[in-house]
């Protein structure tokens, strides 16, 4: 007669074992990536054609292409780096959330969007306790700046619908600059502002290229529309109302006549504008965790909050170059950035 092992341990111990090839196969692929100057640290690394600010990074992409699992009705809201995260983490969890919360004890109140909306990279893969479950009705909100290409087969099979963010280059690479500056390794000589814009043109600057990330996600947004919404920062600037009750209709949760007539979008809009969120105590004082439990302030995350304050940074000849080089990447694709709050 054949021997039957208990079925929970055998199981256990495939599993383990397939976890133990997945980490030798994780780190056999770290110790070969391609290197180049830092940001945050000493290297940044290429993985699957995008450049990452750390190892840990890169170990968490690889973790959640392994392990995130979302379901069909889940929401996956997607940007580059300093492309509005931090503003659209609270509008989209407070239109998905609208009828568990009173706008006056509303958990954005109190909590940091980076804590209510977790950022897979960071929290799953140092298995970090996700924010308290009772604040979370599923359909569940995740956030990651992973690129188009890099997504699993279980985020492609599930259908989950995607809400990608985009910002002018201009925009993005300064507020990156400034960001960095405070929490680069303090060991490392400063990164000029010359240098890091010399990288960034290259295409290594955190999770870029930065053109191939937006061109992978306004591609499979003409192709698959109802599964990929292609948002900028500047469009919901301008016109914040009409792009907040698109992205309601996207993510499956339309204003009722009833709530455009009581204003229920003006009032997200008001409690997530950069001005709110900015001076609430969380988002003063308080600090998130990210990666091997380092602390950041919430603060770091409100500089300007302003379209176009790149103007205030680069030389004539900067924007002049990477508007060429832009201009250039994204020719024939259809997509053009809007650098400047002028209509
Ligand atoms: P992340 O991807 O690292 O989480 P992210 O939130 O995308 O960062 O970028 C921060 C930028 O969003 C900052 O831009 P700035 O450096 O040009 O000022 C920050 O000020 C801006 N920001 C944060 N909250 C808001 C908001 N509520 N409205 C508009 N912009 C915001």
């Amino acid at each position: 007669m054949a021997t039957v092992h208990p079925p929970e341990k055998s199981l256990m111990r495939e599993d383990e074992d397939e976890k133990e090839k997945a980490r030798k196969r994780n780190n056999e692929i770290i110790s070969s990536l391609g290197k180049e100057e830092g940001w945050m640290e000493e290297y940044t690394y290429e993985y699957q054609g995008f450049w990452y600010p750390s190892v840990t990074v890169v170990e968490g992409v690889m973790w959640v292409q392994q392990n995130f699992k979302p379901r069909h009705e889940d929401i996956l809201l997607v940007t580059l780096p300093k492309s509005g995260t931090t503003w659209f983490k609270p509008l989209m969890f407070a239109v998905m959330n609208r009828t568990h919360f009173d706008l006056s004890t509303h958990p954005l109140l109190t909590t940091s969007p980076h804590d209510l909306v977790p950022f897979l990279e960071l929290f799953l893969s140092h298995k970090i306790p996700f924010p308290n479950p009772d604040t979370f009705y599923p359909p569940q909100l995740f956030q990651t700046h992973i690129p188009f290409s890099s997504l699993s087969q279980y985020v492609m099979e599930s259908q989950c619908r995607i809400v990608y963010i985009c910002r002018n280059p201009k925009d993005v690479f300064v507020s990156t600059f400034y960001f960095l500056e405070k929490v680069r390794d303090k060991k490392l000589t400063p990164l000029s502002l010359e240098k890091a814009f010399e990288l960034f043109c290259k295409g290594v600057s955190l999770y870029g290229p930065f053109w191939d990330h937006v061109l992978g996600y306004w591609k499979a947004s003409l192709e698959v529309p109802d599964r990929v919404l292609f948002l900028k920062y500047e469009d919901m600037k301008r016109d914040s109302s009409f792009h907040l009750k698109r992205l309601a209709e996207f993510m499956g949760y339309p204003f009722s006549v009833e709530e455009e007539k009581q204003g229920v979008a003006h009032d997200i809009l008001e409690l997530c504008s950069f001005e709110n969120l900015r001076n609430l105590k969380v988002n003063k004082t308080g600090k998130i965790i990210t990666s091997n439990n380092n602390q950041l302030e919430n603060h770091r995350f409100f500089r300007k909050g302003e379209v176009g304050d790149w103007k205030r940074h680069l030389t004539a000849e900067m924007e002049d170059g990477l508007n060429k080089l832009i201009e250039q990447k994204l020719a024939g694709s259809g997509l053009a950035f809007r650098d400047s709050s002028e209509a």
